[in-house]
């Protein structure tokens, strides 16, 4: 996969080298430029916002800088450009999925009140445009966004995590949260580990596991019980 992020600040995205994330560029399975946005300026101040028609707070960037670097980096679209903002869809797994089945994603991180809408428009004429929310929140910009959103499609490239078995079993794959883990000592500052993860029994063990996701979803995120395809519940099972 080929990841392209267009930014004003590209020191923000830093932590693509490291961990994980890095070892996947090291290894051939991604391939990542980050781009300062002011390359396709220009005046001598390199300018990339300006004040919003209508009035109102803030500024807004100019379409101009984002259409040349769009150009240049996806000349005949053959990108999907995912755009961070709090007035996208929300961000998911399931989304996460999608994202990481695509060759070539291109992430522009908007600043200040947002991006000249023509951009996304236009860009939309050439590739798929996707924009995105982490949540209900507001940050400054849409790196830290990126961030987030590369992390969880990048674990899910094939070969980037070294059991696939961990990908299954993990919160939100299978629409619920996962039981608690422990690991040693068995008893530390007066709590033990449950007995039963120290009997031996797998059977009782995916058991145990299954029952403990089922309640935690129910306490933590009824929402996500509530959206469960009732098929793969059991009658064995508590939460219900
Ligand atoms: Cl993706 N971008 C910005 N700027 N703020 C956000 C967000 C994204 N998601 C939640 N808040």
């Amino acid at each position: 996969m080929r990841i392209d992020v267009v930014t004003i600040f590209p020191e923000y995205l830093g932590p693509l080298d490291l961990s994980l994330i890095g070892k996947a560029r090291d290894s051939g399975l991604l391939d990542v430029g980050v781009h300062d946005l002011r390359e396709w300026t220009h005046d001598v101040h390199r300018t990339v916002d300006d004040t919003p028609y209508g009035g109102g707070p803030g500024m807004v960037m100019r379409p101009e800088p984002w259409g040349e670097a769009l150009d240049a980096l996806a000349p005949e679209g053959g990108a999907r450009l995912v755009v961070p903002t709090p007035a996208g869809q929300v961000f998911s797994q399931a989304m996460a999925h999608e994202l990481a089945a695509e060759p070539r994603l291109i992430f522009a991180c908007g600043r200040y009140e947002g991006i000249d809408q023509r951009v996304l428009d236009h860009a939309a004429s050439r590739m798929p445009v996707t924009e995105v929310s982490l949540g209900d929140y507001v940050l400054f910009g849409g790196e830290v966004a990126v961030l987030v959103m590369c992390e969880a499609i990048v674990r899910l490239l094939p070969g980037v995590l070294g059991n696939a078995d961990s990908l299954a079993e993990e919160s939100h794959a299978n629409g619920v949260l996962e039981a608690p883990v422990f690991t040693k000592p068995p008893e530390w500052r007066g709590h033990p580990v449950p007995e039963i993860l120290r009997s031996g029994d797998h059977g009782r063990i995916a058991r145990w596991r299954r029952d403990e996701a089922l309640l935690r979803t129910a306490q933590r995120r009824p929402d996500l019980l509530a959206a469960l395809d009732p098929g793969i519940l059991d009658k064995r099972d508590v939460a219900l």
